[in-house]
């Protein structure tokens, strides 16, 4: 016999008898410790892959961005099923921590099945490709004679500058052709989403966006209705001001003065933000002048230059300059040659400090305020770059995209006098309610949309909207929520929540509607480090350290704790709350009121 056999003769024993050894938390450190490596390295070359395809649509690039997200998915679900092993093992803070955001973090979760996982891999480019060279080609006539195609930022300038009902009506409706034939996709989509997302243990798709918010999806759905409570007396007011300023407008014929209203005359293509109607609702006309689109063209701003005061407010708080690469590598400019997808977005490419922005700049406020808007997500990335994978996230989606629009709430008029934006400032009183007007009409006038959107799809994903049923439902929620109506008739052939970039690109939505909350409960707490006494509406930071160091420390935890505990660090608080939004706009809700009366409000 020889010795080799011996061996395995006196193993056999043990190996009879040998049951599973128990999971123990070492492993479960180990194991996160590799899947952080592993997801660095997966997520750098989908990200240089989407990067290419989002700067550059064909064929081919949205074959390689496929491709990587078929590995990415993959692994994923391997990697979630694998660490279900640990789930009753008591290991450290952060190795829970980080088994929970490994099963969070992905809003696609794909089948295992390889061909199920590389249809939906496929169709992800695949429906924001569509979305990305969108294009409406009306009949001749429609575009002054021309009969061009126009893309979605020329449509969306028709809809911020035209007063006139039939243009409008024509852009508006002409966007929304784009997204008819996503809907045999997106509901396919939803069937292998949806199988995704079981497999890993969500009853839907719906419930795995909403399990990533530190508690129970249930809870987590009540906790955004009772936000939506909180806010929706100001809404309502805002609406009802809004509608009557319409009705004089467009005559009682066009705008019912008592129902909702239609959806193509609020100076935006969604009706989500209506400051660009606001020279239509101004309270004081003749009282003060913010056109701030005039100032940038009179200082000759150009898309970089935009850009650097972005940054510049960024530093004026003690935080770092952008890598140089940010300048080389970004895209601020539509490229004339080729097709792009123009939805503003902020990467940091190579999960190392590899910041940039991608978007189609044009000079005008609206952008500005966006670039502050990309600029926080990718100072967030900046002050998190060294954290292991998993915890290179916000404390939760909305705590992300609420940072640079936290900022933009202290671009002041006496901010925006000092740069020579404007001329004038507004004074007294009515020139107040000016102000705080033409913010309520972005930062109000969006709760509603914030909050329907995800209503939508949980609602489909969990099946309680059928694709016999998507655009029925749509706009049962654009009317209960936001009080609009299509302007024409609308019909199961049409798919209009396909028009709105965040459905094709599969990208969750409350977080916007929570950071619509969290901004105004960050600038309170800069404000407060800051030293500022005054009323909040008032408050610029710019320019000030101890702010930025708050606003720092709690970028720097990126995912690292529970998002209560970032709230905490940065406010006192550890509950979302819409009390700071509502006493920055205590003034103009008490204008409303008084201007609403007698008025039958609501629809
Ligand atoms: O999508 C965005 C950003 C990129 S995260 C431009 N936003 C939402 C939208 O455009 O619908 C910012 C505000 C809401
Ligand atoms: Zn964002």
């Amino acid at each position: 016999m020889n010795r080799a056999f011996v061996a395995l003769i006196a193993l056999l024993p043990s190996l009879a008898f040998a049951k599973p050894k128990a999971p123990t938390a070492a492993e479960a450190k180990a194991f996160v410790t590799q899947v952080n490596e592993d997801l660095k390295k997966l997520w750098v070359k989908q990200a240089t892959a989407d990067w290419i395809n989002k700067t550059y649509i064909t064929d081919d690039t949205e074959r390689m961005s496929a491709a990587m997200n078929d590995d990415v998915l993959a692994y994923m679900s391997r990697a979630i099923k694998e660490a279900a092993r640990w789930k009753d093992v008591k290991a450290d803070a952060d190795t829970t921590r980080m088994l929970y955001l490994l099963r969070v973090s992905s809003p696609l979760a794909a089948p295992s099945d390889p061909k199920k996982r590389q249809e939906a891999a496929e169709l992800g480019p695949k429906l924001e490709g569509m979305y990305g060279k969108g294009k409406w080609c009306g009949p001749q006539g429609d575009n002054g004679g021309k009969g061009k195609c126009r893309d979605l930022q020329e449509l969306s300038n028709v809809m911020k500058d035209s007063h006139d009902w039939n243009t409008l009506l024509d852009a508006w409706t002409g966007w929304h052709t784009i997204s008819r034939e996503m809907k045999p996709l997106y509901a396919r989509y939803v069937e292998l989403a949806n199988e995704g997302a079981r497999e890993i243990g969500f009853k839907d798709s719906g419930d795995l966006w909403k399990a990533g918010y530190d508690m129970p999806p249930e809870a987590f759905e009540k906790e955004t209705d009772r936000l939506w409570q909180q806010v929706k007396p100001l809404y309502d007011q805002l609406h009802c001001y809004v509608r009557a300023q319409l009705v004089k407008k467009y005559g009682k014929d066009k705008v019912p003065p008592n129902g909702p209203i239609p959806a193509h005359l609020l100076g935006n293509m969604w009706a989500q933000e209506w400051g660009n109607i606001y020279p239509l609702v101004e309270p004081y006309p003749g009282v003060s002048s913010l056109d701030v689109d005039a100032g940038l063209k009179a200082k000759g701003y150009d898309e970089t230059k935009l850009v650097k005061l972005g940054e510049s407010f960024f530093t004026s708080l003690g935080l770092d300059p952008l890598p140089a690469s940010f300048w080389e590598r970004s895209m601020f400019k539509k490229p004339r040659d080729r097709e792009v997808v123009c939805h503003a977005s902020a990467w940091d490419v190579q999960y190392d400090n590899d910041l940039r922005i991608k978007m189609c700049v044009e000079i005008k406020e609206e952008d500005m305020i966006t670039i502050h808007h990309e600029l926080g997500h990718d100072y967030y990335f900046h002050y998190y770059y060294k954290l292991p994978a998993l915890y290179q996230q916000g404390a939760n989606d909305g705590f992300h995209e609420a940072i640079g629009d936290a900022l933009t709430l202290s671009i002041t008029p006496g901010y925006l006098k000092q740069l020579g934006l404007i001329q004038q400032l507004p004074t007294d009183e009515k020139g107040l309610i000016n102000v705080q007007m033409k913010s309520a009409l972005d930062k109000v006038a969006f709760l509603p949309f914030g909050k329907l959107i995800d209503q939508w799809r949980w609602d489909v994903f969990s099946g309680k909207t059928k694709p016999e049923n998507y655009n029925a439902a749509w706009w049962e929620l654009r009317k209960k929520y936001q009080g609009i109506a299509p302007p024409v008739a609308r019909s199961e052939a049409d798919f209009d929540p396909g028009a709105k970039y965040h459905i094709p690109a599969n990208v969750p939505y409350t977080r916007y509607f929570l950071a619509r909350l969290l901004q105004f409960q960050f600038h309170r707490a800069l404000c407060q480090a800051a030293g500022w006494k005054g009323p909040l509406h008032e408050c610029s930071i710019y320019g000030n350290k101890e702010a930025g160091k708050r606003l720092q420390a709690m970028l720097a935890m990126g995912a690292s704790k529970p998002w209560p505990d970032a709230l905490e660090a940065m406010t006192g608080q550890r509950q979302i709350d819409a009390t700071a939004l509502l006493d920055y706009f205590a003034p103009l809700e008490k204008w409303l009121e008084e201007q609403n009366k007698g008025q039958s409000c609501g629809w």
